[in-house]
């Protein structure tokens, strides 16, 4: 060992045992050499601010909001300004007056109606009974002939008192009503010669006093009055009558 080497050798222990020394190797010489290290540098200044940076990618949508409670009623708004005016109607028909007069019928057939019901609800009232006959009331005006037909259409025929006994049933039919009733009884063949529907003579008789008169000489039917008694009168005049069964 040369004594160059010999010396930095201890040179080099020196340095490693000195505070501040260090060994440093210096690159173009390939040899070691002793420095003395200062005390380390002050932080220096902050540098400039960099350019800003890229734009970042969006974010995830945020969660939806919970929707509050609903609001108060709001006041009632003004009245609207009047719509224009529609266009002309179509001329009505002219079932008008045709209706009316259907109303008039119908009106007519009620009333009917009601008469007839009314009609079937005295007809038990007003059969009386002998003792070999049957009574019935009628109580619509009609002439002599019409009352012979709608008797005769029902089976029977006027009724003929032909005792006592019979002409108070039927006396206890016509004092029901408000009106004389016709009997089957006239004097149209002769004159004064009374006899029943078939021709045959009447023997019983209850005429009320002065009568028959054939009063204006036009006097051939037989009536019923309201005291059960008998008067001619005009086969023209419209009576409630009695058929007999
Ligand atoms: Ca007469
Ligand atoms: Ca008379």
């Amino acid at each position: 060992m040369s004594i160059m080497k010999v010396l930095c050798l201890l040179l080099l222990h020196v340095a490693l045992v000195t505070p501040g020394t260090q060994i440093c190797k210096d690159p173009d010489e390939n040899a070691y050499s002793i420095i003395t290290c200062g005390a380390p540098g002050k932080n220096g200044l902050p540098g400039l601010n960099g350019a800003n940076g890229a734009k970042g990618e969006p974010g995830p949508p945020g969660l939806q909001g919970i929707a509050g409670p609903p609001g108060a009623k709001g006041d009632r708004g003004a009245n609207g300004e009047p719509g224009l005016q529609g266009p002309k109607g179509e001329r009505g028909d002219s079932m008008g007056p045709a209706i009316e007069s259907l109303k008039l019928q119908i009106s007519g057939m009620d009333s009917r109606l009601r008469d007839l019901q009314a009609n079937f609800e005295n007809q038990e009232k007003d059969i009386a009974r002998s003792r070999n006959k049957n009574y019935i009331l009628n109580r619509f005006e009609v002439t002599y002939d019409e009352a012979k037909t709608i008797c005769a259409s029902g089976g029977g025929q006027l009724a003929v008192p032909r005792t006592q006994e019979e002409n108070q049933a039927i006396f206890s039919l016509r004092k029901k009503v408000q009106m004389h009733t016709f009997m089957g009884i006239n004097d149209l063949q002769y004159e004064g010669d009374f006899r029943d529907l078939s021709g045959q003579v009447i023997r019983y008789f209850n005429w009320r006093a002065g009568e028959p008169n054939n009063l204006r000489n036009n006097e051939d039917c037989v009536e019923m009055w309201d005291d059960g008694r008998w008067n001619d009168e005009n086969c023209a005049s419209k009576l409630f009558f009695i058929c007999e069964f």
